[in-house]
Formats: C-alpha cells, structure tokens, sequence
C-alpha cells in the first residue's frame, strides 16, 4: 500500500460536547492540508435501517429495546466494507460517534450489561484512535437546551456519561479525553495534532477488529 493506510478516528462524549462541529471541522481541515479524509457519523440516518432509527429517535414510532440496539449495530456493519476499502486507499475516516455510544446509551437503560451490548459490535475496524469531548451538564445546557429526541434528558445522560466511563477503562483502546470547554478553535488544533499524530503512526499497522 504505497502511502499506507488511512487512520479510524472517532469523536464520542456527551450531547452539545462539540462532536458534530469538530468532526467537520477536522474533516475541512486535513483535506486542506492535503491528506485524504471522509466524514462519517452514526447514527447514519440516510439508510434504510437508518430511516427505522431516525424514526425511533424522533420518537414517530417505538421499538423494543434490544431491537433497537441491533439496529444500530447494524446500521455500522452495514457500512463496514467501504469504510474498510476507504481507509485501505489511504483515506482518513473521521467518525461522529461510533460504537461506544452503542453501548453506553442501551446499557443506560434498564437489564442490560455491558457485555451484552458490546457483542453485536465486536469485529467491526478498531478505532486507532477515540477522542472523548469532555464538558459539564452545566456547560453542556449553556450551549442550548435539550432537543425533543429520544434520550435527551438529564437523568438518562448521567447514567450514559457513566457507562462512557466504563469503556474508557479499557486500555486496549486509544481514548484520549480533551477539554471540550474550550473554545471551538482551540479545541480543533488539539485534535487536528493528535489526529495527523495518530495518521502518521498508523499507516504501516494493520487495521484492528474491536472487542475481539
Ligand atoms: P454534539 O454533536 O456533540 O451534540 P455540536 O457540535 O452539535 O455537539 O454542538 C452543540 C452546540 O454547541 C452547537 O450550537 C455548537 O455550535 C456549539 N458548540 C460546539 N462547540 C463549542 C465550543 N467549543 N464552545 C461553544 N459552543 C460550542
Ligand atoms: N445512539 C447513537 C444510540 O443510542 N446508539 C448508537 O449506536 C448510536 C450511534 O442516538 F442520542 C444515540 C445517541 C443519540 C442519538 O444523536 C444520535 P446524534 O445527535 O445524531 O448524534
Ligand atoms: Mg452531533
């Protein structure tokens, strides 16, 4: 693979953490300064199981919980075979979450164990790298109020914010927690250097397989 392979980066943390505006903002600017990068996010609503969940979290229709969370497996293993053609060509994939918030939203809710629900993502492409946006409720209700989508209250977050402290632990994985009360281009320089860090380090090492 002349050139290597392309880096899997994901950005997880907490509702308003800053996910969506920095994984843009990381995309913009490694195609700026010439590397090759995709933006991508799950849930990727524009599928057919991605119209069943966008329905689900807009609360137009109910599906049984563990359902649910099959749906959003597979709606990331139904984009598993061009995400790993695109990073074998050399292409950067920035990730708007990702299988953690998989876990840490369905074990937030009642009977369910972690365990069972990393399971139906074990084996897709280990992220080289997780970017956990950390910030307060307080500073996250400052950036406006909660939206009307399924899981956007207080109560429910705090046990997510907790699950996303248990995977954390894993130190299989790359996390790295950054500071998301910073300003919006502070914060994008700190990761756009531990992102071209991490492109660098990985692209002679083989793609990994999560939770396996
Ligand atoms: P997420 O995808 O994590 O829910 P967004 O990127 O959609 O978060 O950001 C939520 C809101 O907060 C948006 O209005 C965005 O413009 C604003 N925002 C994002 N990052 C910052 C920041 N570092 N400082 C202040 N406001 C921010
Ligand atoms: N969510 C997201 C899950 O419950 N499971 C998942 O696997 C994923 C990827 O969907 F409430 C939840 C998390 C959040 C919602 O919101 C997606 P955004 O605003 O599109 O990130
Ligand atoms: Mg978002």
């Amino acid at each position: 693979m002349a050139g290597g392979r392309g880096a899997l980066i994901v950005l997880e943390g907490m509702d308003r953490a800053g996910k969506s505006t920095q994984s843009r903002r990381l995309v913009q600017a490694l195609q700026a300064a010439g590397h090759r990068a995709d933006l991508l996010r799950f849930p990727e609503r524009t599928t057919e199981i991605g119209q069943l969940i966008g329905a689900y979290l807009a609360r137009e229709r109910e599906l049984e919980d563990h359902a649910v969370h099959l749906l959003f497996s597979a709606n990331r293993w139904e984009h598993v075979t061009s995400m790993k053609e695109k990073l074998h060509q050399g292409i950067t994939l920035v990730v708007d979450r990702y299988a953690f918030s998989g876990v840490a939203f369905t074990s937030a809710k009642e009977n369910f164990c972690l365990e069972w629900c990393k399971q139906p993502d074990a084996g897709l492409p280990k992220p080289d790298l997780i970017l956990f946006l950390q910030l307060s409720p307080e500073e996250a209700a400052a950036r406006g109020n909660f939206g009307r989508e399924r899981y956007e209250n207080g109560p429910f977050q705090k046990k997510v914010l907790q699950s996303f402290h248990h995977l954390m632990n894993e130190k299989t994985l790359n996390w790295k927690t950054m500071d998301a009360s910073k300003s919006i281009e502070d914060l994008h320089r700190e990761i756009k250097t531990v992102a071209e860090k991490t492109m660098q380090e990985v692209k002679d090492k083989p793609l990994g397989e999560l939770w396996k």
